[in-house]
């Protein structure tokens, strides 16, 4: 049943892999033997073209043309893909929505003084927030704003009849113009999510074109909660600098209590991370006989959360989370929710890991619930950490085998740190850096790359081929979420990578400010700008150089990369990011191909409406090929130079 994998179809990561092996050893089922085990996959779900939104169903439609080419209601091809896209969108709308609200009830609750843990800790951007979306902000307490600014997000969550604030407020003028004039301006966070389920229940919109544009509305609306999600993390937690820190299994550390944070909001691990330098729980760490005290690490988004802010580093991400419990020092993994594969709790019931759910909304059998409230964060941080030192009595010496591979990483690379460290080259004009050497060719264009690791490709084998590629074309790296995860271990955040694999161009660009920020050499070649909530802070980048240049979004030779996507939330953003007007590859082929005119729609006919589109293309030299080609368009349209690029590959 178990260890079908060939382990080169796994992964490229020799952390990942040697986890794996020990896993074949003892017989521990892992996410690619589950994969290998649904193979063949439906063809009917793999082309979108299986509905199951009533009980007449389920109905499928053969994609090769034949017979049946409705469902029993009469819905057609184009209505069941769209109608999926559509219910893609607003499950990664509600999943970040959610992220969002609870860190905007959490504000609003430490503001009024009934979240005693948590506390304003950059007045600064709670300032430029409150600005921003139109508070108050002269001779008034930081709590006052702060309760404003919380009140003002958990209104953005039901329908108004104002455009989101959020998203309105935060994006080129240009862009609320194409929004208001293909009818998709968001209107409230959740109602848009409850909209799209109402469109897409049984007998309304039957219009593929009609679905599609919802989804873009409530795609807008995923941006806004996104963005609420980053700013309010900010405020509580404070704006990610630059720092230096580490990522892969080998970060795991033998003498330690180990306790990997996973999941999304920073709102349980950012406390965790605090409170494990307490002295008197270290000193109960190394009486239990854990000799470093306790060792926290993170997992996927949460993980990016706490490694921007605070350096923790980074044990694993997305596809591998299992191999984390694998290593068999992992004491305690303590989960909130999203991207938490529920086989984690039969991977932790082999070893003596304690999996530890807090959310009410995510259970997970197996595990041990304890309930996180805002009211007792830091109680319930501690007690945590005290079932962890628990459970490293119960260590077997004889399963623990921690790949000693970890890389450093440059991380926390906010829009606020990115012009912070441009101001060291140009105080008095930041920006004017960055556009000069997009206009000189140093910096041909930029990548934001976001997203998963797909079980269906080698673990980080598209991140891998496609930055080499990228870079030495001289596009400038961005990235987040599990794309920061995997850049991270591979070693691609270190000066040593911008050396190897920068085009001439950018080695100059990054070194130049590098030095001047005192790095003594340059910036590390992808900038970890942190979580997928965090794509926001790569838009504010995009949209302060397009307001500078006086051009819309969909004019800058700006594109983005989700080479491994997994989730909804994925879907989410990708549609947002295409309304931005950015081109946008997906590496793996998503249930679309059932309906030729969803196709057309996404991947041209788009472009003509918000200039973004999807490019989907699995080989990953082809899609940098392609995605400099989209580059180079639009940096013809800025009447700025081109380069043909070199076929041959490196
Ligand atoms: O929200 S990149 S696997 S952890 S969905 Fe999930 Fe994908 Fe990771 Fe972050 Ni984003
Ligand atoms: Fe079939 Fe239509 Fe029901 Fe879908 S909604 S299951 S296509 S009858």
């Amino acid at each position: 049943m178990n260890n079908l994998i060939d382990k080169a179809q796994a992964s490229t990561d020799n952390a990942t892999l040697a986890a794996l092996e020990q896993a074949k050893k003892a017989n521990i089922e892992t996410v690619w033997d589950r994969y290998q085990a649904q193979l063949p996959q439906c063809g009917f779900g793999e082309t979108g073209l299986c509905c199951r939104h009533c009980m007449q169903g389920p109905c499928r439609i053969s994609p090769f043309g034949e017979s049946p080419q409705k469902g029993v209601c009469g819905a057609n091809a184009d209505v069941m893909v769209a109608r999926w896209i559509s219910r893609a969108v607003a499950a990664g709308t509600a999943s970040h929505g959610g992220h969002a609200k609870h860190l905007a009830h959490t504000l609003l609750k430490s503001a009024i003084g009934e979240a005693p843990d948590y506390s304003i800790k950059d007045e600064a951007k709670l300032k430029a927030v409150a600005q921003r979306v139109g508070i108050e902000t002269d001779n008034r307490s930081t709590n006052d704003i702060g309760k404003d600014v919380a009140r003002k997000a958990l209104e953005e969550f039901s329908e108004k009849d104002s455009p989101l604030t959020w998203a309105a407020t935060t994006v080129t003028g240009g862009r609320v113009d194409s929004f208001v004039k293909h009818g998709v301006v968001p209107t409230g966070i959740d109602s848009e999510v409850a909209e799209i389920m109402h469109r897409t229940t049984y007998g309304v919109d039957a219009d593929a074109i009609n679905l599609l544009l919802g989804a873009v509305k409530c795609a807008l609306a995923d941006y806004a909660g996104c963005h609420i999600a980053t700013d309010i993390a900010d405020v509580l937690f404070g704006t990610p600098k630059p720092l230096i820190t580490q990522a892969n299994l080998g970060v795991i550390n033998p003498d330690a209590v180990n306790i990997a944070v996973h999941g999304h909001n920073p709102l349980l691990s950012d406390m965790i991370s605090q409170i494990a330098s307490d002295a008197d729980l270290n000193e109960k760490a190394k009486a239990a006989g854990a000799s470093a005290g306790i060792n926290i690490v993170g997992v996927c988004c949460t993980g990016n959360e706490v490694m921007v802010r605070h350096g923790i580093p980074l044990a694993t991400s997305s596809v591998s989370q299992e191999m984390a419990i694998v290593t068999g020092a992992l004491d305690a993994m303590v989960v909130d929710y999203q991207c938490i594969m529920p086989s984690v709790a039969t991977v932790a019931e082999c070893y003596h890991t304690k999996l530890i759910t807090t959310m009410p909304i995510a259970k997970i059998p197996g595990s041990v619930h304890i309930e996180f409230h805002e009211s007792n964060a830091k109680q319930t941080a501690q007690t945590i950490i005290e079932h962890a030192i628990d459970a490293f009595k119960k260590r077997d010496p004889s399963k623990i085998n921690i790949p000693t591979i970890k890389s450093k990483a440059f991380a926390g690379f906010s829009a606020e740190a990115i012009i912070e460290a441009l101001a060291l080259v140009n105080k008095d004009d930041p920006l004017k850096p960055l556009i000069d050497n997009i206009v000189a060719g140093n910096i041909y264009g930029v990548c934001l790359f976001a997203g998963c690791n797909n079980v269906k490709v080698p673990q980080d084998a598209n991140y891998v081929s496609m930055i080499k590629e990228l870079a030495r074309n001289n596009v400038l790296i961005l990235s987040t979420g599990c794309a920061s995860g995997a850049f991270a271990r591979q070693g691609f955040m270190t000066q040593e990578a911008t050396n190897e694999y920068a085009g001439d161009g950018l080695k100059a660009v990054l070194t130049a400010i590098g030095e001047a920020a005192g790095l003594g050499g340059p910036l590390p070649l992808v900038l970890h700008m942190g979580s997928c909530v965090d794509n926001s802070r790569a838009a504010d980048v995009a949209v302060a150089v397009a307001n500078k240049l006086g051009v819309d979004l969909d004019k800058l030779p700006v594109v983005a990369s989700a080479p491994e996507p997994v989730t909804e939330k994925a879907v989410a953003i990708g549609t947002w990011a295409v309304a931005a007007g950015l081109p946008t590859h997906l590496g793996v082929i998503p249930p679309v191909l059932g309906s030729k005119t969803v196709v057309e729609v996404l991947t041209s006919a788009i472009k003509g409406m918000f200039g973004g589109y999807f490019i989907v293309e699995p080989d990953p030299i082809q899609a940098a090929r392609v995605l400099l080609d989209a580059i180079s368009e639009r940096r013809k349209g800025l009447g700025l130079s081109v380069v043909e690029f070199a076929t041959e590959v490196v």
